[in-house]
């Protein structure tokens, strides 16, 4: 499923949340009304998850806007006038009253609002460049409420924020992708067209997209792709290679191919670059040469002859020619995949398809924004055998965390809703939060009622790694917990992962036959393709969880399999693709799979 506004000239959904989240950015640093700026970020969110194009239902059905909670009037009728006029005049307005770079600032970490006011008001400080050199020359430290441990760390949160700068989510460089291949295939006759680079290989976050097109006419072809409705700027432009910057800074490279090459273009561009040098030395070793253009064999003959061209045209030749089973995109990194697919070793990579449910979803009852049946339904239409719903606990007061009574109530009510429902199961769990020293949020009374307990950190990232992985695992001791849901915390191009020795985390929950979260939702990706794999074959189960806060946001369960897929798992290691009974076994800590 996805949003392809700007194929039709509209706005997608992510820079549609994007003004909206600026706008409360803004009226945050301004000090203005709390709940308009609440009811701005929440916008936002919804507006960035939702499974169709917000601009176009805001002009021909707002129905389907307002069916939403969380989406009122005043919201749609601002959606419709950027729909129509491609910006919002209070977001134009407000613009103007600060200057742009502050809202940069907020991308440091542990830099909210506040602090950014203070520094602009009495240091004028709008930009990183100035806060780091304030933060250097010990200016920072004069402020109220900071010292020199406030420098230190907004000093370590520039360096962070360097790092993580100029790379983009998957889902949007997907989405991106995809909007501007189908609009390629719409404007030109194109014959074949592929996505390479890091999108196929499904890395976490893109560096820039990268499209191979092979077609009548390049000239056409060329032009269509820089007069895209996207691009804000056109980088080169030659008879064969374009490169554009589309909006939000990500760019996109297109090469336009002969047909005998495509396969060996797709190979090469695919890459990574580390596979591809390991790959270029296998072939020399067998005697060919590998390049963009082709497979070429080298031994034929005198130095004059010209080598001959064995394959190009399908990267399946290329794999089979080199003598090894065609390596599924996302393993191509250099880490034991060659070798593996020399002797047909490769692992059988979970698809979608295996997953049975989905174990980790909020509803109304916290920060969610659908009920209990709403849930169920979706899980239903995404043909999920099984649903948890799994609301947050007291300690996250900010999304009105469950407390016993309330979460007893909530399990009645699962009772009653599971009733009148016969297509799919419901699991009755909860999220509940990692206190400091490791105690769990609720009763183990209460908790020892529940199908599934997920344990997750929120807060006190700050502890150090020693004491983040004895709090982590002993929670993770507490009999009742069945899955460690995002277990570093990360959020990518934002936030870094905690300090925590994940060896020990790993083994702490195969003892325990505790499972580990792949957070699919994409600003996580958490565990990461490389931990997972860890995990893995350290024997722990992995658990793939949307962590949905309203229905749209099933979907991005893909983005986990994704991310397993390149952490080489295969079904039998993650636990939503076993049948009802087999889970409930697991849940009960009576298998732990076959491990
Ligand atoms: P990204 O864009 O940073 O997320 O990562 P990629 O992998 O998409 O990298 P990109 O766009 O620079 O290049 C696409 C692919 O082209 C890359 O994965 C491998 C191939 N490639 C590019 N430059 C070289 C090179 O100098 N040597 C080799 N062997 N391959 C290259
Ligand atoms: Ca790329
Ligand atoms: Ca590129
Ligand atoms: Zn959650």
């Amino acid at each position: 499923m996805r949003v392809a506004g700007a194929v039709a000239g509209l706005m997608e959904n992510r820079d549609l949340a994007r003004i909206f989240s600026e706008i409360a950015d803004i009226l945050e640093i301004q000090e203005g009304n709390p709940f308009r700026i609440r009811s701005f970020r929440r916008a936002a969110q919804i507006i960035r998850d939702l499974s169709f194009n917000g601009a176009h239902a805001s002009q021909e059905e707002p129905e389907k806007l307002r069916s939403i909670s969380g989406i009122g009037e005043g919201t749609i009728s601002k959606i419709r006038e950027i729909a129509e006029t491609g910006r919002s005049q209070e977001f134009e307005d407000l613009k103007r009253e600060i200057p742009p770079s502050l809202l940069t600032l907020l991308e440091l970490q542990n830099l909210g609002p506040k602090k950014i006011r203070l520094l602009w008001k009495t240091l004028n400080i709008s930009t990183i460049d100035e806060l780091e050199k304030a933060a250097r020359e010990e200016q920072v430290r004069s402020l109220p409420g900071m010292g020199g441990k406030s420098e230190a760390k907004i000093l370590k949160a520039i360096e962070a924020h360097r790092l993580l700068q100029g790379r983009f989510r998957l889902d949007d460089g997907i989405e991106v992708c995809q909007g501007l291949m189908d609009y390629l295939r719409l404007k030109v006759k194109v014959k074949r067209i592929a996505a390479a680079g890091s999108v196929r290989r499904r890395r976490e976050t893109v560096g820039d997209i990268d499209i191979l097109v092979t077609c009548e006419s390049s000239a056409e072809v060329i032009d269509a792709f820089t007069g895209y409705s996207d691009v804000k700027e056109v980088l080169a432009k030659g008879d064969t290679k374009a490169s554009v910057v589309l909006s939000r800074g990500l760019q996109a490279d297109l090469r336009v191919l002969e047909d005998e090459s495509f396969g060996a273009s797709l190979q090469y561009f695919t890459g990574s670059q580390a596979h591809n040098v390991a790959l270029r030395e296998r072939a020399k070793r067998m005697g060919y040469k590998i390049s963009e253009y082709g497979l070429f064999r080298l031994d034929n003959g005198g130095e004059k002859d010209p080598p001959e061209k064995v394959a190009g045209e399908s990267e399946e030749d290329i794999y089979r020619l080199l003598k090894l089973s065609l390596i599924p995109p996302e393993l191509r990194e250099n880490r034991g995949e060659i070798q593996k697919a020399e002797t047909g070793r490769l692992p059988d990579l979970i698809k979608l398809g295996d997953i049975r449910g989905d174990l980790h979803m909020h509803t109304k009852a916290t920060d969610g924004r659908n009920t209990i049946q709403e849930m169920a339904a979706a899980g239903i239409q995404a043909g999920y055998q099984y649903i948890a719903i799994t609301d947050h606990s007291k300690a996250l007061a900010m999304a009105r965390g469950l407390d016993e009574k309330r979460l007893l109530d909530q399990i009645e009510e699962i009772d009653r809703v599971a009733s009148q429902i016969s297509e799919i199961h419901i699991l009755k769990g909860i999220e509940v939060d990692i206190l400091s020293e490791g105690e769990l949020d609720l009763s183990d009374e209460v908790l020892s009622r529940l199908d599934v307990v997920i344990a997750s950190v929120h807060s006190r990232f700050n502890l150090s790694r020693k004491e983040m992985t004895l709090r982590i695992c002993r929670a993770l001791e507490n009999p009742n917990v069945n899955i460690l849901a995002h277990p570093t915390g990360r959020l990518l191009t934002r936030r870094a992962p905690y300090p925590v020795d994940l060896e020990q985390v790993i083994k702490t929950a195969r003892e325990n036959r505790v499972c580990l979260e792949i957070n699919a939702y994409p600003a996580r990706l958490d565990l990461s393709d490389v931990h997972c794999r860890m995990a893995c074959d350290q024997g722990a189960l992995i658990s793939i969880n949307s962590d949905s806060h309203n229905l749209q946001m099933l979907r991005y369960i893909e983005y986990g399999v994704f991310t397993a897929r390149r952490g080489w798992l295969e079904a039998k290691d993650v636990i939503n693709t076993f049948p009802l009974e087999e889970l409930t076994r697991v849940l009960k800590k009576e298998e732990y799979g076959e491990r």
